[in-house]
């Protein structure tokens, strides 16, 4: 460990670089703009923030082409800047496991980027994105993240929403091409998201980013990186979306953030409004209920609130791996809980379960004629008020501390 890292002391929930938590250079660097109002914070430079995040027990940083090198800085300056960002990755034991494109702020992407009607915003797009992957893998990102953000309309009549696909999807393909020709080790994860900026987004939720990803010419390559603010804002469970994509193999990457329902996007610290969805959601990326759990990164997509200044958001980076860290230990003492094993473990019947999975033409009759007292069965009351209980005793600290 370098010596900036913090030395933690006895308290088994502050964060270390082992639990693989990262954040976006734009997340703790966010100043706190908003559409109604001036930045509130001076800006962090790309080096203060990787040895910040060093010391609060992070793992490494992600970013956008622009967090590090602005819109239109010469060739001599983004390599000064690469150059002093990777001392102080070297400085301070800090990796960049995934990079991704602004393709949103600058007004030429006004009506969206790879979708545009106007094929020199496309052009321009992908050339960027290419740059931007160069720039990823030189600081030794596997992931590379897409969120089309400005991928999207307002007045839908301005191109046919298949086109609009069609055109994702040559971008896409086009651009595995290119990480395939070049020998990079770099996977896509993509990101969906229901509107904002747009007033709808095309592709807006993982479950629609899942079945585009099979219409792929190099499908294999790619993957999501699901948001829990975005699946929120379209009324989902999370947790659900995640389960879909792990099921898949396709979870390659995560953004850990909060969002109250019906509301625009917040990005608020990780548990911070929705701590039953986290919790569930921690359960299952650690795979503490069973099953495969999560290798990637833990990401947090989230930013402080515009109440914060500098000290507020390192409060905020460590709340949201603090809080990632406890709820992952209850959801170690919830499942190891006898009650609450009791309440899940699998029924099974041996005559039934042979004949539920992979179609026969004799199990047809066999299930025609198995004994099944329907009337017994529906009366049977199934204890997910009991399970459900136990569930919250358990967040709320009472029981398995
Ligand atoms: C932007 C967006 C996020 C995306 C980032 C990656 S950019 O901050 O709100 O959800 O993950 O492009
Ligand atoms: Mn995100
Ligand atoms: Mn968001």
């Amino acid at each position: 460990m370098t010596p900036s890292r913090r030395t933690t002391g006895t308290d088994p929930f502050d964060p270390v670089p082992a639990d693989r938590f990262t954040f976006g250079l734009w997340t703790v660097g966010n100043p706190g703009r908003d559409p109604f109002g001036a930045p509130v914070r001076a800006r962090l430079s790309p080096a203060r923030i990787v040895e910040k995040l060093a010391e609060c027990g992070a793992m490494g940083v992600n970013l956008h082409d622009e967090d590090l090198v602005p819109f239109g800085s010469s060739a001599a300056q983004r390599d000064a800047l690469v150059r002093e960002f990777k001392r102080a990755l070297a400085d301070h034991g800090m990796v960049v496991p995934m990079a991704t494109t602004n393709l949103f702020s600058h007004p030429v992407f006004k009506d969206g980027a790879f979708s545009a009607n106007d094929p020199q915003v496309r052009a321009f797009a992908l050339r960027k994105t290419l740059d931007a992957i160069d720039l990823g893998v030189e600081l030794g990102a596997t992931t590379y993240v897409f969120w089309g953000g400005r991928e999207g309309s307002e007045a839908d009549a301005c191109r046919d929403p298949r086109l609009a696909l069609q055109r994702l999807r040559d971008a896409l393909d086009f651009l595995c091409g290119y990480v395939q020709d070049q020998g990079y080790d770099l996977r896509f994860a993509l990101e969906a998201k229901p509107n904002e900026p747009r007033g709808d987004i095309y592709l807006p939720t993982t479950g629609h980013m899942l079945h585009f990803i099979s219409t792929l010419q190099h499908a294999d390559m790619v993957g999501v990186n699901p948001e829990v603010a975005h699946e929120t804002m379209a009324g989902l469970s999370f947790a659900h979306g995640v389960a879909q994509a792990m099921e898949a193999g396709k979870l390659y990457h995560i953004d850990l953030n909060a969002q109250r329902i019906g509301r625009y996007d917040q990005d608020l610290r990780f548990g911070s409004e929705d701590v039953r969805q986290a919790f569930l959601l921690v359960r299952l990326l650690e795979g503490t209920l069973g099953g495969a759990r999560y290798e990637g990164p833990r990401h947090f997509d989230a930013h402080a609130y515009r109440t914060e200044d500098e000290q507020g958001v390192w409060e905020f980076a460590r709340g949201c791996m603090r809080t990632y860290k406890i709820l992952h230990a209850r959801a170690v003492a919830f499942d190891a809980d006898p009650e609450v094993r009791a309440l899940t473990a699998e029924l099974s019947d041996r005559e039934l379960d042979p004949l539920l999975a992979g179609f026969a033409r004799e199990k047809v009759a066999k299930l025609r004629a198995a004994q099944i007292d329907v009337d017994a069965v529906a009366q049977r009351g199934l204890g997910y008020e009991r399970l459900d209980q136990l569930m919250l005793e358990h967040l709320l600290g009472v029981r398995g501390a």
